[in-house]
């Protein structure tokens, strides 16, 4: 159920453009909130996921990642109204689902490097949004417990933090059930947890239609599971096209693939045609 009103949706639109972040509080209802600590606990037991140790990840964090693949309570992350119409305001229509992934960060990690998450795309900055990355709380967010770090307004510079300097960063301190939205260019990173308490967030990352998806959807989720999808989330990972033309096969909508029959398209090809 949307909560926001579109006064609200304009604003936080404004405030990703103009700031690089904002933080929108108490957006999720607490029941959605159970199901996906309860889910993420499950699955991270069933996979045995234990922390990485490399610099990026840390060593105290455990990440599960394609949680699309993993039941039906993740399904409801990607499409939830309130942040897909942010999300949609600051990259336009025909957004993907990059990579939907949890990051639970354990008590003793230290603070990630500071980076921009569309850093490794070779393209000259500061450029129009091509990625908009969301952290919801599933737990609390504190300065103490890693709550991520960043630097507002620095989606605008011409360059990528170096990830190797330390920097002057602010905590996006929120409550659970409340949900952080910044735009790819923005240098952030996860926070030191000081705490003996385990900080958790579900990484909903969407990218434009234009580019490739950090994580492969197409590929990583079952076919079957994705036929088994609501249809905006089908389109969310893929099975779409962009401005009639980027993802097509033979000239179809990869829809059509999925369900073997015709789909709305709107392909280029159907446009200026003398039988029309
Ligand atoms: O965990 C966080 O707060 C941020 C993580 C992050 O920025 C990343 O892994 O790219």
């Amino acid at each position: 159920m949307a909560k926001l009103t579109d006064s609200q949706v304009k604003e936080y639109i404004r405030l990703v453009s103009d700031e690089g972040w904002a933080v929108i509080p108490d957006v999720i209802e607490d029941e959605l909130i159970a199901e996906i600590e309860n889910s993420l606990a499950d699955l991270v037991e069933r996979l045995n996921i234990k922390p990485s140790d490399n610099l990026f990840e840390g060593a105290k964090t455990t990440r599960a990642y394609n949680l699309l693949a993993y039941g039906k309570t993740f399904e409801k992350i990607p499409i939830q109204d309130d942040i897909l119409k942010v999300v949609e305001g600051v990259l336009g229509n025909g957004l993907l689902v990059s990579s939907l992934s949890s990051i639970a960060i354990g008590p003793g990690e230290k603070a990630q490097p500071i980076h921009s998450d569309d850093q490794l795309i070779p393209i000259p900055k500061p450029h129009p949004p091509i990625i908009c990355n969301t952290m919801w709380a599933i737990s609390d967010f504190t300065e103490e417990n890693g709550a991520t770090r960043l630097i507002p307004k620095t989606h605008l510079e011409d360059h990528s933090p170096d990830p190797f300097k330390s920097y002057e960063t602010i905590p996006a301190v929120m409550d659970r059930g409340s949900v952080l939205v910044w735009v790819g260019s923005l240098w952030h990173g996860g926070g030191a947890n000081q705490t003996n308490e385990t900080r958790t967030g579900i990484a909903m990352n969407y990218c434009a239609g234009y580019i490739r998806q950090q994580e492969n959807q197409q590929l990583g989720i079952p076919l079957e599971t994705i036929k088994g999808f609501p249809k905006k989330l089908q389109q969310l990972v893929g099975f779409s096209i962009y401005n009639g033309l980027v993802g097509h096969i033979e000239k179809k909508n990869p829809a059509k693939f999925l369900f073997s029959e015709d789909v709305e398209a709107n392909l280029i090809w159907d446009y200026g045609s003398s039988a029309n």
